[in-house]
């Protein structure tokens, strides 16, 4: 599947770990009691308030990106957490906020889309902060009807003891949740609770991916994401916003456990402006060179291989405002 493609739906099988996942801990042998269970938690909540963060720390691995900026993320993303008691499929999806832009109105339609399909909802909520998006966010969740509902309170590590506690009383008036954990992302407090209970809130269901299944996305996916990383984390004010990436090739080494494997990728940053393609280079192409050094550092991670990189910036004239470009870059259906 390329960045160019409809990501898969819910029955298709999810590709396994680019880089084996750490192997499950050994869990005692199931009881009775403790029947099988499985299903789809959507991950959803304002831009910026760590879902991401949350969905790579509960996998152990990076399979969606996760910047200071918010709205990183633009797609539904799948992760698989598999252990012998339950196969949790979370759906990241992007932060919801209010925007008349068409590429924003498509990312928010994702989460929405998600939440709809899903078996539980796990509402992330940035413990310091309100706002715009966090009404948003409150809307969709109260739109989700019958669904049972995770609410976490996330960057506990930064927030006080009494706005912690104000803000689960607000929630719990708010949206009446069958939980509320105070939980860090970055720190990993309250993970694990957070997962046996979402566990708890899932039907009783055989798994419906491999047991060695992590998430939908291929490596080919991964790269252009880390590329679309690099470029958030490096660049300000819109143009972050206005770029796209596509990967024109990606060459596997034949024999990826080689101690000299290497990689060889060439992807395009699209830009909506000449002007962002000329901030996008940079002077003597030092921005270019900078995003294409952290982008392959990242990449060398996961790849676990050395990785060759190529980079080019084109003007794809607002490609966030055509339908076609959108769907081009996999950003609506
Ligand atoms: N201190 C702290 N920072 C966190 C925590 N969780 C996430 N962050 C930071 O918050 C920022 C946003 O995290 P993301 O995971 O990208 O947030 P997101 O909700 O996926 O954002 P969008 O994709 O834009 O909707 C990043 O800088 C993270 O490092 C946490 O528990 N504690
Ligand atoms: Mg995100």
């Amino acid at each position: 599947m390329s960045v160019d493609q409809k990501k898969a739906p819910k029955a298709q099988k999810a590709t396994k770990a680019p880089n084996r996942p750490k192997a499950p801990k050994p869990a005692k042998p199931p009881t009775p009691a403790q029947p099988y269970r499985s299903g789809f938690a959507a991950i959803v909540g304002a831009p910026n308030s760590g879902k991401s963060t949350l969905l790579n720390r509960l996998l152990g691995q990076k399979v969606a990106i996760a910047t200071a900026k918010p709205q990183t993320t633009r797609h539904r993303i799948l992760g698989v957490l598999t252990d012998k008691f339950c196969q949790i499929v979370f759906c990241d999806t992007p932060g919801v906020h209010r925007s008349d832009k068409l590429l924003n109105a498509a990312m928010v339609a994702r989460a929405q889309a998600a939440l709809a399909d899903a078996d539980v909802g796990l509402w992330v909520v940035d413990a310091r902060r309100r706002g715009p998006e966090h009404q948003a966010a409150l809307e969709m969740v109260l739109g989700r009807g019958v669904k049972p509902l995770a609410a976490v309170l996330n960057k506990c590590d930064l927030a006080v003891r009494e706005e912690l506690d104000a803000l689960a009383v607000e929630i719990r008036e708010a949206v009446a949740p069958q939980a509320l954990l105070e939980i860090s992302a970055k720190t990993g407090q309250g993970l694990v609770e957070l997962k046996k209970v979402l566990a708890a809130l899932l039907p009783e269901a055989p798994p419906p991916y491999p047991e060695d299944a992590l998430t939908d996305q291929t490596l080919r996916d991964l790269a252009a994401e880390f590329v679309r990383e690099a470029v958030f984390e490096l660049t300000r004010e819109e143009v972050p916003y206005s770029t796209a990436v596509t990967i024109d090739e990606f060459l596997e080494p034949d024999d990826p456990e080689a101690s000299d494997a290497l990689y060889r990728i060439s992807a395009t940053i699209h830009v909506e402006k000449e002007t962002q393609k000329k901030v996008m280079i940079g002077r003597k192409g030092e921005m270019l060179k900078n995003v294409g050094r952290r982008a392959r550092l990242s990449l060398e991670d996961l790849l676990e291989a050395r990785v060759f990189l190529s980079l080019f910036v084109r003007t794809t004239k607002d490609w966030s405002k055509s339908r076609r470009d959108l769907s081009d870059f996999g950003y609506a259906d």
